[in-house]
C-alpha cells in the first residue's frame, strides 16, 4: 500500500507535500477530505485538527508540512531538501518563517475575499478529485463553510488590516532570501516548497496580485508550481492599508 496523504485540494501546505512527493520519487495515494471538516477527520485519523498528514506505507503517521518533509529526507536522502550553497540552517531558517509566520497570511485573507465574491469559490475545485460542484450550491455552501473557516483562522476586520499592512515587508523578506540564495536555487529545498505556494495562494486574491507582480518572488512562486486556474476578483479586501504600509517613510 503506497503512503497516503491526507489533504484539502488547494491548500498550499498540502501543494508544498505533493511536491516533496513527486521530487523523491515515492508513490502516494491522495484521500481527499472536504474543505472545513479535516479538524474532524484529522483530530480522529492523528492527533492535530490540520492537513497535511501521512500514513506512510510502514505504518508511520506524520502531520504538518515540516515533519512531513523532514520523514520523506530521512527514508529517501536524494534529491537533497536541506542542502544547496545557502546551507541548511539559513534552509531551516526560511522553512520555519515560512510555515510559522507567511503561511497563515493567505489563509486569513482568502475566506474574507470570499465573502464579498462567494461564486468565486467555485473555480478553486478545478483539479479535484470528486466531481465539481455547481455554482449555486458553492455559494449556498458558503454560508456556512465561511464562518467556519474565518472562525478556524483567527480572521478579523483588524488581523486581515494588519496583514496586509505586513505583506509588502513579508515579500521583501522573501526577495531578500532569494537574492542571499536560501531560495530559488537550482534545485527546489524544503524552504523553496514551503514558501511558493503561499506566494501562489496569494497570487491568486486579485486585491493583493499587484503587491507581488513583478517582484522577484512572483517569478520564483511559478518556477516549480503553476499559476492559479481560480482567482478572487478585486474589491473583497481593504488594500489600502498594504498600499499606505507601502509608501510610508522608512525610518
Ligand atoms: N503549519 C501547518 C498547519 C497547516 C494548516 O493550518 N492547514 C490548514 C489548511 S491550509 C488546516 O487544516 N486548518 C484547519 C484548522 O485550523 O483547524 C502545516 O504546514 O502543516
Amino acid at each position: 500500500m503506497p503512503a497516503r496523504l491526507y489533504m484539502v485540494h488547494g491548500s498550499h501546505p498540502c501543494e508544498t507535500v505533493i511536491k516533496a512527493f513527486e521530487i523523491k520519487g515515492v508513490p502516494f495515494k491522495r484521500v481527499e477530505l472536504p474543505a472545513s471538516s479535516q479538524p474532524l477527520v484529522m483530530s480522529v485519523v492523528f492527533s492535530g485538527r490540520t492537513v497535511p498528514g501521512v500514513k506512510f506505507d510502514d505504518g508511520e503517521k506524520v502531520q504538518g508540512s515540516r515533519r512531513i518533509l523532514r520523514a520523506l529526507e530521512d527514508r529517501v536522502p536524494t534529491p537533497p531538501l536541506y542542502a544547496g550553497p545557502a546551507g541548511a540552517s539559513a534552509i531551516l531558517e526560511a522553512e520555519q518563517w515560512g510555515d510559522e509566520v507567511f503561511q497563515s497570511v493567505p489563509r486569513r485573507l482568502l475566506w474574507p475575499a470570499f465573502t464579498k465574491h462567494r461564486a468565486a469559490m467555485h473555480g478553486f475545485q478545478e483539479g479535484q478529485s470528486s466531481p465539481k460542484l455547481p455554482k449555486p450550491v458553492v455559494v449556498a455552501a458558503s454560508h456556512l463553510i465561511l464562518p467556519i473557516e474565518r472562525k478556524m483562522n483567527g480572521v478579523t476586520d483588524e488581523r486581515v488590516r494588519a496583514d496586509l499592512a505586513e505583506l509588502p515587508l513579508m515579500l521583501d523578506q522573501i526577495d531578500a532570501y532569494i537574492a542571499a540564495g536560501t531560495l530559488n536555487g537550482e534545485q527546489p529545498n524544503a524552504a523553496d516548497l514551503q514558501i511558493a505556494p503561499s506566494i501562489a495562494l496569494l497570487w491568486a486574491l486579485e486585491d493583493v496580485r499587484p503587491l507581488i507582480a513583478g517582484r522577484p518572488a512572483e517569478e520564483f512562486a511559478f518556477r516549480w508550481f503553476p499559476r492559479p486556474v481560480a482567482s478572487v476578483p478585486p474589491g473583497g479586501l481593504p488594500v489600502e492599508s498594504a498600499a499606505q504600509a507601502a509608501t510610508l517613510p522608512a525610518n
